[in-house]
């Protein structure tokens, strides 16, 4: 019986020891030390601030707001879930060209895995018209599509082949109520989460018949159309992000202003823009 409750004390022990490792910011109590928590404000899906939805029906109120991002580890997978503001519906009906039971949403998870200067990539996928720090480079990016993995990997390969080593298609995506599910072998990553990595999300929209220079994300325009943002110009010079994450993540008021102000800054004079004229999008790194 003694030994027993030394055995029991100790590991408690080390279980309170494994909670105080993980650091504030990066997960509830409890959690592996490399999942994440974090927030996004509600109200912020216009991009820069003045972007408007396209005008179809399908693109109901909140459909790409994003309000929360976790990094769930689960075994030698990792499950991503980002969750928007409306209810996820499939108005163009996946099932029928093998898609994944969503239909309007898209978006593009960045991970910073070693946060050295100057490793990764600094581009955002083509369609995306961003760029990233040197220092914040990513290293691999996971693509939530409804499209099936072969569409997502055939359009990789004709789009953004030089990026294809860092592109993770997951092995399963799925939407539940308001949220996108994401299931990944941690293989894929180059390892479990850890509380070093950093995350960027752009929201976009599934657009199953992209422009050559777009993987899979539809546009925005000067004007909103049936199936066109506003807000921006027509040219590749203006952020094709409607929502994205800001540190610290936590979905505080500040986080509106600093995501309207990051994706403001972009040479909207560059019609043929260079890396310098895009927008840049921070990386968060909830646990430091
Ligand atoms: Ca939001
Ligand atoms: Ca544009
Ligand atoms: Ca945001």
């Amino acid at each position: 019986m003694r030994s027993f409750s030394s055995y029991s004390a100790l590991l408690s022990l080390a279980l309170g020891l494994g909670t105080v490792g993980c650091k504030a910011g990066g997960a509830s109590g409890g959690a592996s030390p490399g999942s994440v928590a974090l927030t996004d404000p509600t109200g912020d899906d216009n991009g820069p601030g003045n972007y408007l939805y396209p005008t179809d029906q399908v693109y109901k109120p909140g459909s790409f707001d994003l309000t929360a991002f976790e990094v769930v580890p689960k075994g030698d997978t990792v499950e991503f879930r980002l969750t928007v503001k409306s209810r996820i519906e499939d108005p163009w009906d996946s099932k029928a060209w093998g898609g994944n039971g969503f239909s309007v949403q898209m978006a593009f998870i960045h991970i910073d895995t070693d946060h050295a200067p100057g490793s990764g990539a600094t581009t955002g996928l083509p369609g995306t018209n961003v760029r990233f720090a040197p220092e914040e480079a990513w290293d691999k990016v996971v693509i939530i599509s409804p499209q099936g993995p072969t569409r997502v990997n055939s359009e990789v390969d004709a789009k953004a082949n030089e990026l294809k080593a860092k592109v993770v298609v997951p092995r399963i995506t799925r939407a539940a109520g308001r949220t996108l599910i994401a299931i990944v072998d941690a293989a894929q990553l180059g390892g479990l989460p850890q509380p070093g990595w950093g995350y960027q999300v752009l929201m976009q929209s599934n657009e199953g018949f992209p422009d050559k220079t777009d993987l899979l994300t539809r546009k925005v325009n000067e004007f909103e159309g049936q199936h066109r943002f506003g807000g921006g110009t027509d040219y590749d010079n203006d952020p094709h992000a409607i929502d994205i994450l800001m540190p610290p993540g936590k979905g505080g008021a500040d986080e509106v202003k600093s995501q309207h102000e990051a994706l403001s800054k972009y040479n909207k004079e560059a019609t043929s823009p260079a890396p310098e004229d895009l927008a840049l999008v921070p990386m968060i790194y909830p646990g430091q």
